[in-house]
């Protein structure tokens, strides 16, 4: 079942998100303002004891040996939060980590944020998503 609501809003702000949703490809406000909703509910998922699905990504140079070693280790420590991994080679020296998790979202953040802060990692990233459960 679909339903219609106005919005009010000042008429310099609606050309500004007119212009902002033109860029991302949106065909209407509906589908923008859709999406902007769904973020909304993701963000409070975060926030609360239910299950989430997240990507870390981290950048690290491979031949500080500690870093690789200090990673597995995390990631063996929290393997009931971790779904999946890939690795790839950037260059000679560097590599990318692509980590998928998921579970209660205090353990994922918690998870998430000791991988980015090893010592060494040059920049670490937290993506939040969704089990997309509960979300039209
Ligand atoms: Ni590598």
């Amino acid at each position: 079942m679909i339903s219609r609501f106005g919005v009010s809003l000042d008429s310099e702000l609606l050309r500004d998100f007119d212009r902002l949703i033109a860029r991302k490809g949106y065909r209407n406000r509906s589908e923008a303002i859709r999406d902007l909703i769904r973020e909304s509910l993701v963000q409070e998922e975060w926030r609360g004891e239910g299950p989430v699905v997240g990507v870390v990504t981290i950048v690290y140079s491979h031949d500080k040996r500690e870093i690789v070693d200090a990673l597995t280790d995390l990631q063996h420590l929290h393997y009931e939060n971790i779904v999946s991994s890939m690795h790839v080679h950037l260059d000679e020296e560097n590599c990318l980590e692509v980590i998928i998790v998921r579970g209660r979202a205090g353990d994922v953040r918690t998870l998430a944020d000791r991988l980015i802060s090893t010592k060494g990692i040059k920049h670490g990233r937290l993506i939040t998503t969704t089990t997309g459960k509960g979300l039209r």
